[in-house]
């Protein structure tokens, strides 16, 4: 992580956006721990959806205070905080201004798909806060360090399940006798998923412009908890959701096993998606930044190792079970989504391998070890949270309080 700037070289600079979250925290981490100097910006509005809704992490998180204070008594290095919105300027120019950074990810967003079909307002919520965000470090970046590399977390849900292979980010067409690449369409079905498109166009916009530097991480879904890092002490554990808002697929349905919930396959369960463990999250973000995009360049990596159908996860975690003498059963749910439940679905994810990605693939001992953590916290384990309760259809324009 050493950079050459004149005859010293000094430590890359990375501002992570988000740092407080799942995938955030354990990057932070991870770049901590390799040298990077590391500052997080983060609003805490995550913990504050758990408090409007009623939720909590399946595994004790301590203040994003305590957890730098215990990272530096671990390991001596400073992590840089910064508590604001990235949606208000001033405070991001400030950031930006007084930390300097050399590459900023991007992971502070509104994430949740069903959380973004609540109601309007939630709807709303989530473009504004996601595209406004965007846009704004964006400016920062023009303005205040026209070299800075975006590094910026989008998904696999941005292309939908189209009925022919999925490439990372652009596709080339033959149209009546003439040939071009452009970028893959994008279907996306959720106002979440929906905003992730948006911010798409508007970094590729910006780096064509401005000659903005930027990489899209399509990410798909992340599973894991625990990362080197994190489990070097209680304080510094990440989270780990399984309610059914914020709760996403795999790791529901360990802790659905784990308390002995029948796994919750919405419909017919062949919705099949790109997912990876935690641990290939950090790496991948860590490869992008260690190999940055050049000036005016819009790149687009596919973030994810491996495809499963819902059904072939619940289907694994049943046989996980069965070794550690749990009973898994599983059930159908009525679809509370909109989206095609029997496709086609063969995604490209080649570029991070080819920048040196070296995978975790999802195995036995992974399982055991995810279920076991679930079995360990199942006491903190709410019930009532695990049906999912947002309807793609029945959203409406009336404020929604979800009560479980
Ligand atoms: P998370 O909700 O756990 O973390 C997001 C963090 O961003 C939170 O700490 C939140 O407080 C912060 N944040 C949100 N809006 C902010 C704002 N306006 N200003 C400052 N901070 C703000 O989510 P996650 O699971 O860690 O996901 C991180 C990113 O990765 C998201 O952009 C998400 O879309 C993407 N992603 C996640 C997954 C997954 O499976 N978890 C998969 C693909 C992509
Ligand atoms: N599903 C079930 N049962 C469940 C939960 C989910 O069948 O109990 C199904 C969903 O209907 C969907 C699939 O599993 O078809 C994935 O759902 P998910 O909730 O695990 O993931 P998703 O809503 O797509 O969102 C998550 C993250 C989001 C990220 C996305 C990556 O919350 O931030 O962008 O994964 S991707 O799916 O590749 O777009």
């Amino acid at each position: 992580s050493e950079q050459t700037s004149g005859q010293k070289s000094r430590p890359t600079r990375v501002m992570v956006i988000g740092g407080d979250g799942y995938c955030g925290w354990a990057t932070s981490l991870h770049l901590s721990n390799k040298n990077y100097e590391v500052a997080i910006v983060d609003n805490l509005v995550r913990r504050n959806f758990d408090h409007q809704l009623g939720l909590d992490s399946l595994t004790p998180i301590s203040s994003i205070h305590d957890r730098i204070r215990r990272w530096r008594s671990l390991t001596q290095k400073d992590i840089n905080l910064y508590i604001g919105d990235v949606c208000d300027f001033e405070f991001l120019a400030e950031a930006f201004t007084s930390f300097k950074p050399d590459a900023v990810v991007h992971f502070g967003e509104q994430r949740s798909a069903p959380y973004s079909m609540i109601d309007r307002s939630r709807a709303i919520y989530t473009q504004q806060n996601n595209v406004l965000g965007t846009l704004n470090v964006l400016f920062a970046i023009k303005e205040f360090g026209e070299d800075c590399h975006l590094v910026k977390l989008g998904t696999m849900g941005e292309y939908g399940t189209p009925n022919i292979d999925i490439e990372e980010g652009y596709i080339t067409i033959t149209h009546n006798g003439r040939t071009d690449t452009l970028p893959y369409p994008k279907q996306a079905s959720s106002f979440y998923h929906l905003s992730k498109v948006h911010d798409s166009n508007n970094i590729a916009f910006t780096c064509k412009a401005w000659g903005i530097r930027a990489t899209d991480l399509n990410q798909g879904v992340v599973y894991g908890v625990r990362t080197d890092e994190t489990e070097m002490h209680e304080e510094l554990y990440n989270r780990f959701d399984y309610d059914g808002v914020f709760g996403t697929a795999l790791n529901r349905f360990c802790v659905q096993a784990a308390v002995g919930h029948p796994l919750t396959v919405y419909g017919k369960g062949g919705q099949t998606r790109g997912y990876l463990d935690i641990r290939d999250t950090v790496q991948c973000v860590e490869l992008a930044i260690a190999n940055p995009a050049n000036r005016g360049e819009f790149r687009v990596f596919n973030q994810f190792t491996e495809q499963f159908s819902v059904n072939q996860l619940a289907s694994l975690v049943t046989k996980a079970g069965e070794k550690l003498g749990i009973e898994v059963q599983t059930i159908s749910v009525p679809n509370p989504r909109v989206e095609a439940e029997e496709h086609y679905y063969n995604a490209k994810h080649t570029k991070l391998i080819e920048l040196g990605l070296e995978p975790h693939l999802l195995s036995d001992s992974l399982l055991d070890s995810l279920l076991n953590v679930a079995v360990q916290f199942k006491d903190r384990v709410d019930t009532k949270q695990i049906m999912p309760s947002v309807s793609w259809r029945k959203i409406g324009a009336k404020p929604k309080t979800v009560s479980a």
